[in-house]
């Protein structure tokens, strides 16, 4: 009698279970609020000519058209007027006057006889008195004055 000799294998199943790899770590976000820093800007720069306190302005001249010569400032009769830096307008309305204005630091004339029309300067007015005049017509009376304080 053959013997048969039965082998039994033995099998090893090995079961590798896939462990699962959930739960991640959920990341937060972090929302950061920027302050909204507002800029105003206030940068007005007031030039005043002269500087140190010293007034500034228009003046108005007017020669002719007849024997009348004239100063003005804001409309009336320029009398006394604050030391500065001022535009001066003159309006020469005849061909036989001119304007001249005399004074501390100013010795100018601003139109010329023959000359018709507008003629703008820029005087620096010192205390004192200011004379302007027609030079052909100052003797005769085509002048003033006005005071700088
Ligand atoms: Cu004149």
């Amino acid at each position: 009698m053959i013997r048969t000799a039965a082998i039994l294998g033995a099998a090893l199943a090995l079961v590798l279970g896939a462990a699962a790899c959930g739960g991640g770590g959920s990341s937060e976000e972090t929302t950061t609020e920027q302050a909204t820093t507002e800029q105003t800007t206030t940068d007005q720069t007031t030039t005043e000519g002269g500087g140190g306190g010293s007034a500034s302005g228009t003046l108005e001249g007017e020669t002719g058209p007849g024997f009348e010569i004239e100063v003005k400032q804001n409309g009336e009769d320029a009398e006394s007027v604050k030391a500065g830096t001022y535009t001066l307008k003159v309006e020469d309305k005849s061909a036989s006057h001119n304007f001249h204005l005399i004074g501390p630091g100013v010795d100018k004339v601003v139109t010329d006889v023959g000359f018709v029309g507008d003629k703008t300067v820029t005087v620096t007015l010192k205390k004192g008195t200011y004379t302007y005049q027609c030079d052909p017509h100052a003797s005769s009376g085509m002048k003033g004055t006005f005071e700088v304080t």
